[in-house]
């Protein structure tokens, strides 16, 4: 078929960036069936995130990770980061000239994940629109946008990492609450002489980002109208067009080979299991597992945790026998299917940001475990800003402790007013993407930018 436009989409293909920027994509796509969407993205990122049922007007190019020929995976997950960045934007240019040639028609438009901020420079050297996508929370981008006032905020750089974390900044961006060093993201406090990877990422695109067309969120105005509001200014404009958790989710769910769903079915009670996990990146250390997997061996509710094969061993020693009866820890779990099942009733997580979102469209409290990066915020907005959910005690979990913040959360008063509240916000976020909500509104704005609008 011959396309009247074309658009590149470049991914970061970690953690959880790439997948939120294809459901865009594929939303966009369905919208505009003329327009022809190249999505540029690792090989292994690929395979991962592509099923089979993608758009026609959607084709996926793989671009090259940077790692050296015939190497090992990477060491760790910063190395591979620090790999692929230094072989962008060349492996993206790249790409970039192979699809205009099979498309037959030029980039007119480049929507990219936030962190890929020379895009900018990619956008303004072809006169074309330039979207970011931020994939976590408008109250983490507000941090990263006010990384000058909060920096002045700490006395002394050696704060930022010493014993003072807890100081209460005397700055706070506009709609936050009262923030400490340790409830920020670190690669707010860069290392000037020697950033690492991310950190000088994260800095470039604060720099970058206000040249964008636009910044799209997964996310709702209404959860952080303040916040929203403060960074409309910062920008040509901010759209949020989320929740995307709360659109159909196709039937049968795809990705549920361990059958969570039938187990859940199961269940007699509604809202009486935990679902726990932990995101796609985060393994929690030995003791931690330990710890909790003996707090919930111990309160007895029904549980579902996703847990890596790998990590999985850590268990304790016949924990799997012994919890058959009302636990199944699985490899994998159709979480956004999960959160929206009826026998949840409480989803132990990371923090992250799909995480969080999906839980509010499940109407399911969190109990949150934060690790890096935008955790410890999303953490303490749960808690003290949105009052969905708690953080576990000191940070990490400890048996006592965590037997119980689960008894509290799934047979006290205080358990009963978090999913109230959970609830109350699953309706703004279903408002939002209803007729005239904010977020349908945001969507067509969107249209309109990148020249798809019908
Ligand atoms: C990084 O994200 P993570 O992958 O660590 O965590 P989430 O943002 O919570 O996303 C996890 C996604 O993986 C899905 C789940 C979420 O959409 O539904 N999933 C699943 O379907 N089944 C499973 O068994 C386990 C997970 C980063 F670490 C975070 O801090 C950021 O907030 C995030 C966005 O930038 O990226």
């Amino acid at each position: 078929m011959g396309y009247h436009s074309h658009i590149g989409v470049l991914a970061f293909p970690f953690g959880s960036h790439a997948a939120p920027l294809l459901a865009l994509v594929r939303q966009l796509a369905e919208s505009s069936p003329g327009t022809c969407f190249s999505f540029f993205n690792t090989a292994d990122c690929n395979r991962a995130i592509l099923a089979d049922h993608v758009s026609p007007n959607i084709k996926a190019y793989d671009v090259r990770d940077g790692a050296p020929e015939g190497a090992a995976a990477a060491a760790s997950h910063m190395e591979a980061i620090r790999l692929f960045l230094a072989a962008s934007p060349g492996n993206f240019e790249a790409g970039m000239e192979e699809a205009e040639r099979a498309a037959g028609v030029g980039i007119g438009c480049l929507i990219t994940d936030a962190f890929l901020w020379f895009a900018a420079d990619l956008a303004a050297n072809r006169r074309i629109p330039w979207v970011a996508l931020w994939t976590a929370a408008a109250c983490a981008l507000a941090t990263h946008m006010y990384t000058q006032e909060i920096v002045k905020a700490v006395a002394s750089p050696a704060e930022a990492t010493g014993e003072s974390i807890q100081q209460v900044l005397s700055f706070t961006p506009p709609g936050l609450p009262p923030l400490q060093i340790a409830d920020l993201q670190p690669e707010i406090f860069i290392d000037d002489r020697n950033p690492s990877p991310l950190a000088a990422t994260i800095n470039n695109m604060v720099e970058k980002l206000p040249k964008s067309t636009a910044v799209v969120l997964n996310s709702f105005e209404e959860i952080d109208p303040i916040v929203a509001q403060d960074l409309k200014s910062k920008f040509n404009h901010f759209l949020s067009v989320g929740p995307a958790a709360l659109r159909r989710l196709p039937q049968p769910p795809p990705g549920d080979d361990s059958g969570c769903l039938s187990w859940l079915e199961k269940l007699p009670t509604p809202r009486s299991a935990i679902y726990v996990s932990f995101g796609t990146v985060i393994v929690p250390p030995e003791n931690e597992l330990l710890a909790l997997a003996e707090a919930l061996e111990f309160c007895k509710f029904p549980f579902l945790w996703s847990l890596k094969e790998a990590a999985a061993k850590a268990l304790p020693e016949g924990f799997l026998r012994r919890t058959a009866e009302y636990g199944r820890v699985v490899p994998w779990a159709p979480q956004p299917w999960i959160l929206r099942h009826g026998s949840v009733g409480l989803f132990v997580t990371h923090g992250g940001w799909n995480s969080i979102l999906e839980s509010i469209c499940g109407g399911v409290p969190m109990v949150c475990r934060p690790f890096f990066g935008d955790q410890k915020l999303n953490g303490k907005m749960v808690e003290d800003s949105w009052k969905i959910g708690v953080r576990v005690r000191d940070g990490v979990f400890r048996k006592d402790e965590t037997v119980r913040v689960l008894q509290r959360m799934m047979s006290s008063r205080e358990g009963d007013d978090a999913r109230e509240n959970v609830v109350k916000m699953k309706e703004k976020a279903e408002k939002a993407v209803g007729n005239d909500g904010s977020s349908t509104k945001n969507f067509k704005k969107l249209l309109e930018i990148i020249g798809i609008s019908k």
